[in-house]
């Protein structure tokens, strides 16, 4: 009988998927930070800084820190723990930072914040102190454990971490009380969560060669100098830019674009940006098959793989200047399909007014 019991409780958990019973989530792998703040002679565990009277936690909110205002940047958790010190390259002595990371859950329930910190921290979910660690140490995954009553949707958890010298970091996740924590995510909330719609609009132009693989490290020329009105040598003769636009997903279909040539192809697609002022964001891309960015003739991003197109599988982080900015692909084809899609992602300031274009 047990044995039938268990049989059946794998069929569930196998077709079912919501009784995994999930004891913990993942480690937070993405944190919206701000900083740094005063930390002199450890006054910055008590002291209550601009993040911590924060009711709705959204994009372009800027705090009195130390030496200025202060704004929200993003921040990657690799192998789980949030290192500040290189956030912060010129403050990373005797100062404080905040950790922001939404919690969405499927319904309210109770579990644990799993965390550890080096130094001090203290803990805040949707407002209410949570968890006061004065501590000076180094930073051990679920050194600590701190009650969470969650409600249904959206929880802000806001992590202060002070810091003495030396290295600086949290790492944290959930782990189960009573109920399990299927379907509970995190998300980067109004802080990181604007995306712009997929680019539409490009210039292209195409196809150049890539037999044996030759056409990722090629100059041809648009990579020398994009100059829309000047035809190129291409494969089978010259060959201009030419408007395109892509369908309401944003898929870029070459193989549509260059029907006499299906593999083993290069092409160029060119757009503008115009942003109101500086904008630090992220580049989103997915490509079939390799791919180079040149922002402002900087190359900002090579990746040469060889893969279907995944909407947003590249992430690049990238700053818009103030006013035009000239953004050049370069995508690869060996065989298969030949596609590439591209959006921005906030990372702190917000889009808004951050507009896509073709030069007139
Ligand atoms: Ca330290
Ligand atoms: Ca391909």
């Amino acid at each position: 009988m047990t044995k039938l019991l268990c049989v059946c409780a794998a069929l569930l958990a196998a077709v079912g998927g919501a009784w995994a019973q999930a004891e913990a989530t993942p480690y937070v792998s993405q944190w919206m930070v701000v900083g740094p703040f005063a930390n002199e002679a450890a006054a910055g565990f008590d002291a209550v800084y601009g993040p911590e009277q924060d009711k709705d936690f959204r994009a372009g909110t800027f705090y009195d820190g130390l030496g200025g205002k202060v704004g929200w940047t993003m921040a990657e958790a690799a192998d789980g723990v949030l290192n500040f010190v290189p956030l912060y390259p010129e403050h990373h002595e005797n100062v404080a930072a905040y950790a922001y990371v939404r919690i969405v859950a499927p319904k309210a329930l109770e579990c644990d914040l799993s965390l550890g910190s080096d130094d001090g921290c203290k803990a805040f979910l949707n407002g209410e102190l949570v968890h006061s660690n004065p501590a000076d140490r180094a930073c051990a995954k679920d050194s600590d454990k701190a009650k969470l009553a969650l409600r249904e949707g959206d929880n802000d958890l806001l992590i202060k971490v002070v810091q003495g010298g030396a290295d600086w970091a949290l790492a944290a996740r959930l782990t189960k009380r009573e109920a399990a924590l299927d379907g509970v995510r995190f998300t980067l909330g109004r802080l990181g969560g604007q995306t712009t719609p997929m680019v539409t609009k490009y210039m292209v132009i195409g196809p150049f060669d890539n037999d044996g693989g030759v056409g990722f490290d090629a100059e041809y020329a648009p990579e020398r100098r994009v100059d829309l009105k000047r035809a190129a040598d291409g494969l089978g003769g010259k060959v201009k830019w030419q408007p395109l636009t892509t369908g309401d997903n944003g898929m870029v279909n070459f193989k549509a674009a260059f029907p006499d040539r299906q593999e083993n192809a290069v092409a160029y697609l060119y757009l503008t940006l115009n942003a109101p002022r500086e904008v630090p964001c992220r580049m989103l891309l997915g490509s079939d098959d390799g791919v180079k960015v040149w922002l402002n003739d900087t190359l900002v991003h090579a990746n040469n793989a060889s893969r279907p197109c995944q909407a947003d599988e590249d992430k690049v982080p990238v700053t818009l200047q103030a006013g035009e900015n000239k953004l050049l692909v370069k995508v690869t084809q060996s065989a298969g399909g030949w596609e590439f899609c591209l959006r921005f992602a906030q990372t702190g300031e917000s889009l808004d007014g951050v507009t896509f274009g073709l030069p007139e």
